[in-house]
């Protein structure tokens, strides 16, 4: 769909890799909660863990639309190691590389570019998440410290990034614009992963509490201006959703490739299901839905890139094309009948697999209201 020659070449890359080496273990890294460490050094050799951010920093420089098609060429075989790849350039490396200083972008990005570190974000919290300005987790400062104590829930990539990017209130008197982020390494006095949280799908991506008492962080590790850190990550979560959209896109291609490639194999009296006219609908509103999902995606990516607003073009994205990946996913099962209900074919895992592209960063709830106070401002 209209494609430069670099995403073309981009595109072909990241879709053979995973058809080649992510398609064949996606049933596995569902069954054991993990993706083999090696896939996300294969990809940070691919340059894909720093595919949006420039040269000097260790990045591959290329646009969004890029790395919108490589989320959703993994996403289409295993949304697990999507999801990975997404929070990790999304929310895990570019709070830093849009909000630090030249000296924190030196220190963290060329081992996050490279994949030989992962990060990941911490702004949701048991009793925050819709209300993201609901911050529980508190930070002082002291004696060039910042003291923070909460915890943080949901957290994609918790047990396996080497840094987090974390929001806590630094000023609870300012609501909203009380909050702050901070860069957390792993290791820092205080700072612990929590439980890990099994999950009905995207199980093989790494999703866990974060504890934080009395935990000492340095103040140098203040992410961008203190008390900014709201309007920071409403910022962060706008680019985010593009990388969901993608993501859902990716399951719902996913979905329809196997269902279409079931209906032609499947004999039912005497023909392949595919001749039934009820099967050729669904295959049409499923490709169909699929296509509009994807200019979606891709207008917002490419706003991004024209350096527009894009805010609201990618809660559009977001919420459609996740809302139209959980139609397509329980198509696809309907399409395999009885074996879709099984573990023998990989519809059964997107079905569980897509649910949470309805739910995270930003339900369909929450993007409605960010859509309709744009139409309504
Ligand atoms: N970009 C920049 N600034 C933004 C912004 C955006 N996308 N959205 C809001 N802001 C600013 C507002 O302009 C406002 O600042 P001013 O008072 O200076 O104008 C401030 O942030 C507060 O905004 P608002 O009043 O809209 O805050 P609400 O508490 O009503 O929350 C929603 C807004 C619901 C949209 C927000 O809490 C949200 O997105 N929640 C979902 C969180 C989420 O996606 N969680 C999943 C995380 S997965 S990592």
């Amino acid at each position: 769909m209209f494609l430069t020659e670099e995403q073309e070449l981009l595109q072909k890359t990241v879709r053979d890799f995973a058809q080649n080496e992510v398609k064949p273990r996606a049933a596995k890294f569902d069954v054991q909660e993990f993706i083999d460490p090696d896939v996300i050094k294969a990809m940070g050799e691919l340059g894909l863990m720093g595919i949006v951010f420039p040269e000097k920093y260790g990045g591959s420089g290329m646009d969004t639309l890029c790395y919108a098609l490589a989320v959703e060429e993994l996403s289409r075989v295993c949304a697990s190691t999507g999801i990975t790849l997404a929070s990790h350039i999304s929310l895990g490396v570019n709070p830093i590389y849009m909000f630090g200083t030249e000296e924190q972008k030196q220190k963290y990005l060329p081992k996050l570019c490279s994949g030989q570190h992962l990060g990941s974000f911490g702004l949701t919290e048991p009793n925050a998440g819709s209300d993201a300005g609901g911050t529980e987790t508190n930070a002082v400062r002291q004696d060039g410290h910042w003291i923070v104590n909460g915890a943080k829930m949901f957290i994609t990539n918790g047990s396996t990034a080497s840094t987090s990017v974390i929001t806590a209130m630094t000023d609870r008197s300012k609501g909203l614009k009380g909050i702050s982020a901070f860069v957390v390494e792993k290791g820092t006095s205080g700072f612990s992963v929590g439980k890990k949280i099994h999950k009905m799908g995207i199980r093989g991506s790494d999703t866990t509490e974060l504890i934080f008492e009395n935990c000492l962080i340095p103040a140098g590790n203040l992410l961008g201006k203190e008390n900014e850190g709201f309007k920071q990550f409403m910022t962060i979560l706008d680019g985010g959703r593009i990388s969901i959209g993608a993501m859902a896109l990716g399951i719902a291609q996913g979905a329809f490739d196997e269902a279409l490639k079931y209906s032609k194999e499947r004999q039912q009296f005497n023909q392949p299901i595919s001749n039934f006219q009820a099967i050729q609908f669904y295959l049409a509103d499923m490709a169909t839905e699929i296509e509009a999902a994807r200019h979606l995606v891709y207008h917002a990516a490419r706003l991004k890139d024209a350096g527009k607003s894009y805010g609201t073009q990618a809660s559009m994205a977001k919420l459609y094309a996740a809302e139209v990946a959980t139609r397509t996913c329980i198509k696809a099962v309907q399409i395999h009948g009885g074996y879709g209900y099984t573990k023998e074919y990989p519809v059964e895992r997107m079905f569980r697999d897509v649910k949470v592209c309805e739910i995270g960063e930003g339900t369909s709830e929450i993007q409605r209201i960010v859509i309709a106070r744009s139409l309504l401002k």
